[in-house]
């Protein structure tokens, strides 16, 4: 059955060079959120983020998405609370995106697509001490999952979108400093829905605590457009390829709850 298989089939990127071994298979992400299914629970608290944007240091483009990256070797940008019983340090967020406003999300609410979705990516300094040795780990990391849909342009994603220019191609780096990630946050962070899942890039570790946001944020269409002006190649490589699509396929929830913090 699909919750039993140790593989998962290759997508069409050059990242993805399937079939991949995967440590478990039953608790893989993204989910469709299927919201009257969703069990709420009073335990849930609501979430604490404190976040240092001295600690933002700079943006590359991976060829894959482009990571806003932390320095991560002190607990200056932490997020605790929510369903979480350590505390976890920020590393990195990204989005994943569409080549059209009608897709681009990882995960769905009742099949719902969104246009893009953002990740902030965090691991638990409390029991580990390194980002690689969190990821192998149960409990090792906390994504939090915001999704974009589009409307008014946002300010907070501006100084982002005018550094991307920089970094079109793969493997290009540039200082990014100050950035605050809380302005990409939606106003309400006590209403999210939370499950056990993975990475949804290799190595698809199951070590993930994922928090999806209930409330959306919202960004211009034109702001859409510099994400997918970006390229998932190098400089060198002659057929250029836009970066667009860079989201996983759903996969199934295997008899998991999906808890919910709010009524
Ligand atoms: C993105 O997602 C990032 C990459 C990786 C991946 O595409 O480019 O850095 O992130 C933490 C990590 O390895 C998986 O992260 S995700 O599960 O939050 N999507
Ligand atoms: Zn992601």
């Amino acid at each position: 059955t699909a919750c039993s298989s140790r593989y998962v089939l290759s997508q069409m990127h050059p990242m993805w060079q399937g079939p991949l071994a995967v440590p478990g298979g039953d608790r893989q992400s993204p989910i469709d959120i299927v919201v009257r299914k969703s069990v709420f629970d009073s335990q849930l608290k609501p979430l604490v983020t404190d976040y240092d944007p001295q600690t933002c240091q700079q943006i590359w483009n991976n060829g894959y998405s482009f990571l806003v990256e932390y320095d991560d070797t002190s607990d200056k940008s932490t997020l605790k609370g929510g369903p979480l019983q350590d505390k976890f340090r920020l590393c990195q967020f990204h989005f994943h995106w569409g080549e059209s406003n009608a897709w681009g999300s990882e995960h769905t609410l009742d099949r719902r697509l969104f246009p893009a979705e953002l990740h902030l990516v965090h691991w638990n300094s409390d029991k580990y001490s390194l980002f690689e040795e969190a990821v192998m780990e149960d409990n090792g990391l906390a994504v939090i999952g915001v999704f974009l849909k589009v409307g008014k342009r946002h300010e907070g994603l501006q100084k982002l979108v005018d550094a991307l220019p920089a970094i079109r191609h793969k493997d290009s780096v540039v200082e990014f400093t100050r950035f605050d990630p809380a302005c990409l946050l939606p106003s309400n962070t006590d209403d999210y829905w939370t499950y056990h899942g993975s990475l949804t890039t290799p190595p698809l570790t199951e070590s993930v605590t994922w928090i999806v946001m209930k409330q959306h944020i919202e960004v211009s269409h034109d702001q859409l457009a510099v994400f997918r002006s970006l390229l998932f190649t190098s400089a060198e490589e002659e057929v250029q390829k836009s970066m667009v699509n860079n989201f996983r396929v759903q996969q199934p929830l295997c008899g998991r709850t999906v808890r919910s913090s709010f009524t």
